[in-house]
C-alpha cells in the first residue's frame, strides 16, 4: 500500500489480517501504576476494575503521580510472560502501553510521565517484551488510549481536576496522543497491531489522521475498532461480550479472566477452566478471536490463578488446536442456543467440539453432505468412527469414554461445503454453560 494511502484493496487487506484470522486467541495484559493500590485507595475498597481507580476514588492527579515513586516491579520478566502466552496457545499479546491514567509504561520522551523517567526501576518493559515476543514468534501489539488520558489537562475523562469548558481536546491530541503512537511504531519494531480504545468525541478527521500515521510508518500494522468512526481493521464487541450467533467479517472479544482487567488484590471470582475453555470454542464457532486479560501485580508477577488457567487451556490446545487455529465459523446457526457442542470448519472439515459426551452416539443434525470419515482429534492414529447417515442426519458412535474431561473433538470429513437444513422451531436448549452476565462493566 502506498504511504498515507488509506483506501486498500480487500486483497491487501486479507494479506494484512492474515496472521490475525489464523491467530484466533491472544493475551490481553493491563499493566500500570494501578496495580499499585490494586483495588483499594486509603483503606477502602474502591468498586468497578481496578485501572479505573483513579477516576472511581476521584485521585488528583497530583496524588496519584506520587504512585510512580513506588512502581517498582523487581520480578517483571518478559521472558516469563511470552512464555505463558505461548503455552498458553495464545498469538498475539497487547498489552498497554498508556491506560487512561495518562502514565507511559515506555520511555517517552514526548512526556516524563513514564516508566523510565518516574519509578526507580527506570527500566523500558515494553523494549523487553517486543524481544521476548520476536525470539518467540508471538506477534507484539500496543493498547493505547488514545482520547481518555486523566493526566493530561485537555484530553478526555478527568472532570475533577480539569474543567471541560476549558479543555482543548485538540492539542492533547497533537501534542501528546500522535506523538506518542509515533513512538511506539517506530521503538519497537514491527507492530501486530494496535489497539485503541473509548473513542468518546474524537473527530472523524482525527480518527483518519491517526489512521494515516499507522498506515505511514507500519502499513502492515491491524488498527483494532475502538479508534472509533468505523475506521478500524475490524469490529470489537463490548467486554466480555460474545454475540449470540454468527457475526460475518473480523471481529474480537476482548475479555477478563476474573472481574477487572488492571489487577485488584480482593478480586478472587476467577473463572473456572471449564467456561474459558467454552468462551474460547464458542467465539471461535461464531467466527471471533478471544483476547483474554490478565493483570500483573506492581512486583511484574501475573497472578497464579490466571496463570494456571491459561496453561489448561495451552494443554487442550496442544492436542485440539487445529480445530482452533484459522478455522472458520459453524454451518449450524441453528444450534447456538445451546451449550453442548459447537462447531468450526476448515474446508472439507467439520470439528464437532462435545461438551457433554452422549452416550454410544453423537447425532449431527441436518447435515447434507456425504461423509468421508469421522475420528477423534485426540486420537494420534485418527482411527475412524462409525458413521450412519440417513438423509438429513448424520449419527456418528462414540467410544464410552470422552478423550478430555471439558471438549473433545471430533473431526468429521465431508464431500464439499457444508450444507445443512434448516429444521423447524423449536430448536434444541440446554447444556450447562449457561451465560452469566458479566458484572459491572466500566462506562466509556
Ligand atoms: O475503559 C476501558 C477499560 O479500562 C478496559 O481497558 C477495557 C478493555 O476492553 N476497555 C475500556 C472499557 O471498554
Amino acid at each position: 500500500m502506498a504511504q498515507n494511502q488509506l483506501v486498500e484493496s480487500q486483497r491487501q487487506k486479507d494479506h494484512r489480517l492474515g496472521w490475525w484470522r489464523e491467530a484466533k486467541f491472544g493475551m490481553f495484559i493491563h499493566w500500570g501504576l494501578y496495580a499499585i493500590p490494586a483495588g483499594v485507595w486509603k483503606g477502602q475498597e474502591i468498586p468497578g476494575v481496578g485501572e479505573w481507580i483513579m477516576n472511581r476514588a476521584r485521585i488528583p492527579v497530583r496524588e496519584y503521580e506520587q504512585l510512580a515513586k513506588q512502581f517498582n516491579p523487581v520480578k517483571f520478566n518478559a521472558e516469563e510472560w511470552v512464555r505463558l502466552a505461548k503455552e498458553a496457545g495464545m498469538k498475539y499479546l497487547v498489552i498497554t502501553a498508556k491506560h487512561h491514567d495518562g502514565f507511559a509504561m515506555y520511555d517517552s520522551k514526548v512526556s516524563d510521565y513514564d516508566i523510565v523517567d518516574a519509578t526507580p526501576f527506570a527500566r523500558d518493559p515494553m523494549k523487553e517484551l517486543a524481544k521476548a515476543c520476536q525470539k518467540a514468534g508471538i506477534k507484539f501489539c500496543f493498547y493505547y488510549s488514545h482520547v481518555q488520558d486523566w493526566h493530561h489537562p485537555d484530553a478526555a475523562g478527568n472532570t475533577w481536576d480539569y474543567d471541560p469548558e476549558k479543555q482543548n481536546f485538540a492539542r492533547y491530541f497533537e501534542e501528546k496522543a500522535k506523538p506518542q503512537v509515533r513512538e511506539l511504531l517506530t521503538q519497537y519494531g514491527p507492530l501486530g497491531l494496535l489497539w485503541f480504545d473509548t473513542p468518546r468525541n474524537i473527530s472523524r478527521e482525527q480518527g483518519e489522521e491517526m489512521v494515516a500515521l499507522v498506515r505511514q510508518l507500519q502499513p502492515y500494522c491491524i488498527i483494532n475498532g475502538r479508534i472509533g468512526h468505523g475506521l478500524g481493521d475490524y469490529r470489537q464487541m463490548g467486554d466480555n461480550q460474545i454475540p449470540p450467533n454468527v457475526v460475518e467479517g473480523d471481529w474480537e472479544t476482548p475479555a477478563t479472566i476474573n472481574d477487572t482487567w488492571g489487577y485488584k488484590k480482593n478480586d478472587h471470582n476467577w473463572k473456572p477452566v471449564e467456561v474459558l475453555l467454552f468462551k474460547l470454542v464458542d467465539i471461535v464457532s461464531k467466527g471471533g478471536n478471544y483476547l483474554l486479560n490478565v493483570g500483573p501485580t506492581a512486583e511484574g508477577i501475573i497472578p497464579q490463578p490466571s496463570g494456571e488457567r491459561l496453561l489448561a487451556l495451552g494443554r487442550w490446545l496442544k492436542v485440539n488446536g487445529e480445530a482452533i487455529y484459522g478455522t472458520g465459523p459453524t454451518p449450524f446457526r441453528q444450534h447456538l442456543n445451546q451449550t453442548k457442542w459447537r462447531c468450526t470448519t476448515k474446508p472439507g472439515k467439520l470439528y464437532l467440539h462435545l461438551f457433554e459426551w452422549p452416550e454410544g452416539t453423537f447425532e449431527v443434525p441436518g447435515l447434507n453432505n456425504p461423509v468421508k470419515r469421522a475420528y477423534l482429534l485426540a486420537d494420534p492414529e485418527h482411527k475412524p468412527l462409525a458413521v450412519v447417515q440417513t438423509e438429513g442426519k448424520v449419527g456418528i458412535t462414540l467410544p464410552p469414554a470422552a478423550p478430555d474431561p471439558i471438549c473433545s473433538v471430533v473431526v468429521l470429513e465431508i464431500k464439499g461445503k457444508p450444507e445443512v437444513t434448516i429444521l423447524p422451531l423449536p430448536q434444541e436448549a440446554g447444556g450447562k454453560y449457561r451465560e452469566v452476565p458479566p458484572r459491572s462493566s466500566p462506562p466509556n
